[in-house]
């Protein structure tokens, strides 16, 4: 069968897009933490969504699975093949065009395999904001970024990619195109297909394009480093800053302590200006289309009035955009200092404000009680209740060995807080293979048995990225 398949599918695509060779495939078959290597038949680079269809009306035929991939930047294993060697991964980087920018309906139409960094860039050039912004930006996909529904640092003002979406287009597992590329602000005409696939993980169907919300250019940007003592402190100031700034509030970043000396052994330009090592450093950002004055002005009185109530003990104001971009950068570099220092465990998780402070204290205590020095670093968009609470070894100990042994049960410890605080397992990265078996237990009986459905009914078969996400 796998000859059948290679013999067709070189009918579809010229032979440089299908990669064969081991040191070709290479690239494409471990994730961005290594947590994950595949094995995979081929590597098809389509170059367009008339090629996506056949390639997947191939994979029916032959029922050969296919697992979609963008940037591989994904943290849950989503897009990297399992060992069969009989997978073959799709990844869609050709298809990195931008279709239009509609200037008066403010809307973007683009492929799939647009870098979001370029997005970013291309929309700017007209005086347009796209705001999704995460660290991966510069290789991540657009593509990606859906499939994920990713969040990164601008949810707090301008939501999840899901809320940035208007239309897609869709290859669906019988190889089928879906136009859904409609840039329409309202539309209730039943299901919300588009809705089913964002956040689906290549599960459902395979995006091959979309429409996204673009934004005004803010005039004035303004970013403050403050020191806070505690997480009832720093949440107090959230809502002194939700209240006095409203929808200027475009970023609230918390960053402990122990993560900000983690960048400053890797990365030792990465000093904290703030005095002291305090216990919670928050990134805030204000931004509009007010002067830079108006807007200053505006965080000077709430950080003052902040000071005068004990909430804050220290701040920095950014003076110019250069200093303003290397308090971002050492919010983003979190990740690769903790990179650099080993794999570590990662939980993605969102808990209600209101019970934040008790999950931190309860996770913490039980976590060190089980394992003495332990390592938590502790980080993460605390304006939508999103932390990252990931775990290293205790220091000098061997990483590998300590993830095989615990990371089961390191999972299901502060899983079992999350659940306690009516949270969730999955803020922004999704579930991949990485959470599959947990994803059950999380999602209890009945809404896992909706998926299971949703998941059988698009694709029967089970050849779109399947043992991902669900499993049927
Ligand atoms: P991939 O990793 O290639 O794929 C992810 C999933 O989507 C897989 O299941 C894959 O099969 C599927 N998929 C990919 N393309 C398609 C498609 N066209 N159609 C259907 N399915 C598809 N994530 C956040 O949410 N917030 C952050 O702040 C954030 N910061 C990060 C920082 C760093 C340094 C890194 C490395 C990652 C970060 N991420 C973050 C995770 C990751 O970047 C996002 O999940 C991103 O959206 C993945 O995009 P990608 O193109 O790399 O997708
Ligand atoms: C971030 O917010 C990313 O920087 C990465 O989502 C989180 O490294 C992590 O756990
Ligand atoms: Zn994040």
């Amino acid at each position: 069968m796998s000859q059948i398949f290679l013999d067709e599918v070189g009918k579809i695509l010229s032979p440089q897009y299908i990669l064969v060779n081991d040191q070709d495939k290479t690239p494409y078959l471990t994730d961005w933490r290594k947590r994950y290597t595949g094995k995979a038949l081929a590597v098809l680079l389509p170059a367009n969504a008339v090629e996506v269809a056949a390639i997947v009306k191939l994979c029916a035929k032959t029922n050969t699975a296919v697992v979609p991939q963008g940037g591989h930047t994904g943290f849950c294993g989503g897009a990297t093949p399992d060992n069969s060697g009989k997978q073959v991964v799709l990844n869609l980087k050709r298809m990195n065009q931008i279709r239009e920018i509609d200037v008066a309906n403010q809307t973007i139409s683009l492929e799939a395999g647009c870098i979001l960094q370029s997005i970013q860039d291309k929309t700017a050039e007209q005086g347009f904001l796209f705001p999704l912004s995460l660290g991966a930006e510069g290789s991540c996909m657009i593509g990606g970024n859906l499939a994920t529904n990713a969040g990164g640092t601008n949810v707090l003002r301008y939501g999840n990619t899901r809320d940035l979406c208007l239309g897609l287009e869709v290859v669906t597992a019988q190889g089928e195109i879906w136009n859904g590329m409609k840039g329409l602000r309202k539309d209730n005409t039943g299901y919300d297909l588009r809705d089913l696939f964002v956040g689906s993980e290549g599960t459902l169907g395979i995006i091959t394009a979309a429409v996204m919300k673009l934004y005004p250019l803010p005039i004035s940007q303004w970013t403050t480093l403050v020191a806070t003592q505690d997480i009832a402190s720093t949440i107090a100031l959230l809502n002194l800053f939700q209240q006095r700034a409203t929808s200027l509030l475009t970023g609230f970043e918390m960053m402990t302590h122990e993560s900000l000396a983690l960048n400053e052994k890797h990365f030792p330009n990465m000093a904290n200006p703030l005095k002291g090592n305090p216990p919670y450093t928050i990134l805030i950002e204000l931004s509009d289309h007010e002067s830079e004055a108006h807007v200053k002005q505006l965080l000077e009185s709430i950080l003052e009035e902040a000071f005068e109530s004990g909430l804050i003990s220290d701040a920095v104001i950014a003076s110019n955009l250069s200093q303003a971009n290397s308090f971002w950068h050492m919010r983003e570099h979190i990740t690769l200092a903790q990179a650099q220092e080993g794999a570590n465990l990662k939980h993605d998780i969102t808990i209600p404000l209101s019970s934040l402070d008790r999950f931190i204290q309860e996770t913490d205590k039980l976590m060190r009680a089980k394992y003495p020095g332990i390592r938590i670093i502790n980080f993460g968009h605390l304006g939508d209740g999103n932390l990252h609470y990931n775990i290293a070894p205790p220091e000098g100990s061997d990483f590998k060995a300590f993830n095989l042994a615990n990371e089961k049960p390191v999972h299901e410890l502060v899983y079992a807080q999350v659940e306690l605080c009516n949270g969730s397992i999955s803020a922004e990265h999704g579930v991949g293979q990485l959470k599959l078996d947990g994803l059950r237990a999380h999602k209890g009986e009945v809404a896992h048995e909706l998926m299971k459905a949703v998941k059988r009914a698009l694709d029967p078969q089970n050849i779109l990225n399947p043992h991902k996400v669900v499993s049927i």
